[in-house]
């Protein structure tokens, strides 16, 4: 009982955190992104998604073949969720910066929803001053010149129609909404992206967050949820979370992105940390929690998944998914039948509390 009061409380808080989209189309008629937010609630309580970034285009030992997954082909299942990059849409380009084609990612993105899966859109962009990669870090002025105001302000709200317009194609066969989880300007905390830690102030990113959130919303009302991911800190505290923070008011989804690059140790210690500290924070302010990226790269460690990975994500108050980037050849993240985590990845998937896209159908 006592549990099935907090969760309804739990459920009133995401309701009510979530006001903007917690608006009706009718009086009984959930927008897509309120119900989606809603599935995700009821979701958690049963177990995290595995979600995999590009995950139908290519993988460990294969690229650009219709029809192929390393999820399925590991495990009999699809990812729960699956992540796709708008990187280039800005520019116009037909495929996206990993040479994915936007007419792919879109027929990619529709189906899985259609079979009921959920989707993710992270974005990275060039670098509107310079036209170098988002990792174009040589100009600390960038933020400061998209927003209003600035140079590049006109220029950079025509890369955001370019990203609305393309995610306004995400639809159901009537012409409706799909509900899409969005997740722009990630590891923040970071200075290797032009929108990173160094290379803006604190108001400059979070007035950039919430014009993306402003303009974005104005033409997509319903169905976005929006997500925000810092990279891994190793510890926060509220202060220094909250100064990046772009408001509870537009944000749905508490992220984080949580490689192990170092030591198994440091990630260990650090990653334990930052989720607990981050789903607190997402619990306390009626938010989801994802660890909305993740993995080691080239999966060297069999047993990384359910030795190492499994206990730290754990630790998170009420999880809702993690994502392993991308397979691709010789710099992948994900499961896989071809890399040494394969068997233990296969416990990870026979775990009660793991949910692929059959548990959430
Ligand atoms: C990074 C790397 C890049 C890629 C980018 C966007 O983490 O995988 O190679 O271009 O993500 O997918």
């Amino acid at each position: 009982m006592k549990k099935i009061l907090l969760f309804a409380s739990l459920a009133l808080a995401l309701m009510a955190s979530c006001g903007k989209k917690a608006q009706t189309d009718s009086e009984t008629q959930p927008t897509p992104a309120q119900a989606l937010i809603t599935r995700l609630d009821n979701l958690r309580q049963k177990g995290y998604m595995y979600a995999h970034q590009d995950d139908p285009f290519y993988g460990v030992t294969w690229q650009w073949e219709r029809g192929r997954s390393d999820t399925y082909e590991l495990v009999g299942d699809y990812p729960a969720l699956m992540g796709f990059d708008l990187g280039g849409i800005e520019m116009g380009d037909a495929k996206n910066l990993d040479s994915v084609p936007f007419t792919w990612i879109r027929e990619e993105a529709i189906k899985h929803v259609e079979r009921g899966g959920i989707i993710t859109f992270s974005w990275h962009p060039r670098n509107p001053r310079t036209g170098g990669t988002a990792w174009d870090v040589t100009d600390s002025t960038v933020v400061r010149n998209i927003l209003p105001g600035g140079e590049q302000h006109e220029k950079f709200i025509g890369w955001l129609d370019a990203v609305t317009a393309f995610l306004k194609t995400i639809t159901y066969k009537d012409g409706s909404p799909m509900p899409i989880i969005f997740r722009p300007w990630h590891e923040y905390n970071g200075s290797w992206f032009w929108w990173g830690e160094k290379l803006s102030t604190p108001d400059e990113y979070k007035a950039l967050f919430r014009m993306t959130y402003d303009h974005i919303t104005k033409q997509l009302p319903t169905n976005i949820v929006w997500s925000c991911s810092p990279n891994l800190q190793g510890y926060w505290t509220e202060e220094a979370f909250l100064s990046r923070w772009p408001g509870d008011d537009i944000i749905d989804l508490v992220g984080e992105d949580c490689y192990q690059w170092g030591t198994e140790e440091d990630f260990v210690r650090q990653a334990t940390t930052d989720v607990v500290f981050l789903s607190t924070y997402a619990k306390e302010h009626g938010k989801l929690f994802a660890i909305t990226e993740c993995g080691m790269q080239n999966s060297p460690v069999a047993d990384w998944w359910t030795r190492v990975f499994k206990p730290v994500i754990e630790q998170a108050y009420l999880p809702s998914y993690f994502l392993p980037w991308r397979n691709w050849h010789a710099d992948h993240f994900g499961a896989s039948k071809d890399v040494a985590t394969a068997d233990d990845f296969k416990n990870y998937y026979a775990q009660p509390n793991t949910l692929f896209l059959k548990d959430i159908q």
